[in-house]
C-alpha cells in the first residue's frame, strides 16, 4: 500500500453468544474492510471482566491493520461490524457485549474528540489490552513517548490467560 497507508491497532473483545466465534468472525471482517488489511493479530486471551462481576468472562486480542480510511471512517465501519454480529447496546454501563471493536492506536495521532479519544482512554492500564498489544508489537512506542515494555511491566496479567493461536 501507498504513504496514504496508516497503521491501526483495534481492540476486540466478546463475552456473549460464542466469545470465540464472534473473535474469529470479526477478524475476518475486519479484513474485508474497503482499502484495508489486516496485518496480524495477537493470539486470544480469557479475561475477567472489568466492570460489573456477574457477566462471563472475555475473550480479547488485537489487530493490527493497515487501512486508508480516515480515522471516523474507520470508526464507522467498525460500530456496522459491531451491529452486524448481533451487539445491542444496553443500559448497564459496563455491562456484557457482543462484541466491541475499538480503536486503541491509529498511527501516532493523539485526539480528544468526543466521537473518538486516541489512544484509546482504555489502553494504559487494562491487561487485556497491553498484553495482546505487546504480543503484536513488543517495541511500540505510544504517542506520548511511552514504551509499551514499560506499561506491561507497571501492569499485572491477574485474570489474564492466553488460551490459543487461532
Ligand atoms: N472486561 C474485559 N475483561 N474485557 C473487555 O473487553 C471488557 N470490555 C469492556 C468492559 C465492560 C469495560 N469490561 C471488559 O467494555
Amino acid at each position: 500500500m501507498n504513504t496514504n497507508t496508516h497503521t491501526v491497532y483495534i481492540g476486540l473483545g466478546s463475552n456473549l453468544n460464542h466469545p470465540w466465534q464472534q473473535i474469529q468472525q470479526a477478524l475476518q471482517a475486519l479484513n474485508q474492510l474497503p482499502e484495508t488489511r489486516l496485518v496480524r493479530h495477537s493470539a486470544l486471551y480469557r479475561s475477567t471482566p472489568l466492570g460489573p462481576p456477574n457477566q462471563p468472562d472475555y475473550l480479547n486480542a488485537v489487530a493490527v491493520l493497515a487501512t486508508q480510511l480516515p480515522p471516523l471512517t474507520l470508526l464507522a465501519q467498525l460500530q456496522a461490524i459491531e451491529q452486524q454480529q448481533g451487539r445491542v447496546r444496553t443500559e448497564v454501563r459496563w455491562g456484557p457485549r457482543t462484541l466491541d471493536l475499538d480503536i486503541l492506536l491509529y498511527d501516532n495521532q493523539q485526539s480528544q474528540e468526543p466521537l473518538l479519544t486516541l489512544p484509546h482512554a482504555g489502553l494504559y492500564d487494562r491487561n487485556f489490552v497491553l498484553y495482546p498489544l505487546y504480543e503484536c508489537t513488543p517495541d511500540l512506542v505510544l504517542p506520548d513517548g511511552q514504551y509499551l515494555s514499560q506499561l506491561i511491566q507497571q501492569c499485572a496479567a491477574t485474570g489474564l490467560h492466553r488460551i490459543t493461536s487461532l
